[in-house]
């Protein structure tokens, strides 16, 4: 799996795309590899991904140009679809995922960035999708996703014009949540990575769950399915630390995903 590197910190997994002649661009072998080792890491014990790009220069610089350059009608469908599947595996991944956007996230880059939950990024990280101006749409759900994190508006006008946007104006308009100098990106990672891991497991991965569904329905629905998330908490063992901590005064807290 050498297109994906995998490392393990205490309960932090750091997943690295690992193409850098190829400014880490995903082709078919490199989504494969991440599929896989997405598969292979341990829900139990991990508590927070981060999803980072090798080298100083791109997160990922798009799916793979030449790759697709001779795909039939029926082969790009196909190649879509092994994206497609892959994003939404980091969507659903139970356990939540950190984008650190460490350079290019352009069109595929941008994309599989906003299928991680939080996304951060290097000063010298730059945004977009130039699907149009290749002669086709974005295809790893980037009409999708973009709309929904930033306005529709905005969302149009950059997959329209194919603009590159800089970290700075990502930010301002929302698709990130904090510019880092570029060494400073993964301590910032790591640490906000922590932050999440010394919380319970099970209400976590039940926030993750809740907020993405809910945003897919009416506000109804919605409360419903916070209802479920937040009963389904309760007789669990860290349901009873967490509180039990609080009640008796007591900052240490074991949570052990039960
Ligand atoms: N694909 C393949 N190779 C790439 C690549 C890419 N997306 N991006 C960079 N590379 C390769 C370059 O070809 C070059 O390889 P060599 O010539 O050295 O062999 C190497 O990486 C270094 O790139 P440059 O020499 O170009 O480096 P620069 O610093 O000069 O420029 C750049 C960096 C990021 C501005 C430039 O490389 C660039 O514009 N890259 C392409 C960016 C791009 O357009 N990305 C979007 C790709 S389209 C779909 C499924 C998915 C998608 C759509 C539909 N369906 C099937 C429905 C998604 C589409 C995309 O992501």
């Amino acid at each position: 799996m050498s297109n994906v590197l995998y490392e393990v910190k205490g309960n932090i997994g750091i997943l690295t795309i690992n193409r850098p002649k190829a400014l880490n661009a995903l082709n078919s072998e490199v989504l494969n590899d991440l599929d896989a080792a997405l598969d292979a890491v341990d829900v139990e014990t991990i508590r927070c991904l981060i999803l980072t790009g090798a080298g100083e220069k791109s997160f990922v610089a798009g799916a793979d140009i030449a790759e697709m350059s001779t795909l039939t009608k029926a082969e790009g469908e196909a190649f879509g679809k092994k994206g497609n599947d892959v994003f939404r595996k980091i969507e659903t991944f139970p356990l939540p995922v950190i984008a650190a956007v460490n350079g290019f996230a352009l069109g595929g880059g941008c994309e599989i960035s906003m299928s991680c939950d939080i996304r951060i990024c290097s000063e010298n990280a730059v945004f977009g999708q130039p699907e149009v101006g290749l002669g086709i749409t974005p295809g790893f759900g980037g009409t999708q996703r973009l709309a929904r994190l930033v306005s529709p508006g905005m969302a149009k006008q950059l997959i329209y014009t194919a603009r590159n946007i800089t970290a700075q104006e990502a930010y301002r308009i929302g698709l990130v949540n904090a510019v880092y100098p570029a060494e400073e990106l993964m301590p910032a990672a790591e640490k906000m990575a922590a932050s999440i891991a010394k919380n319970a497991p099970i209400a976590v991965r039940n926030c993750k769950k809740a907020i993405n569904e809910g945003l897919q329905t009416d506000i109804d629905t919605a409360i419903v399915i916070e209802e479920k998330a937040f009963g389904d908490c309760f007789e669990t063992h860290d349901q009873r630390e967490g509180m039990g901590a609080f009640l008796e005064k007591r900052k240490e807290k074991n949570f052990i995903n039960k």
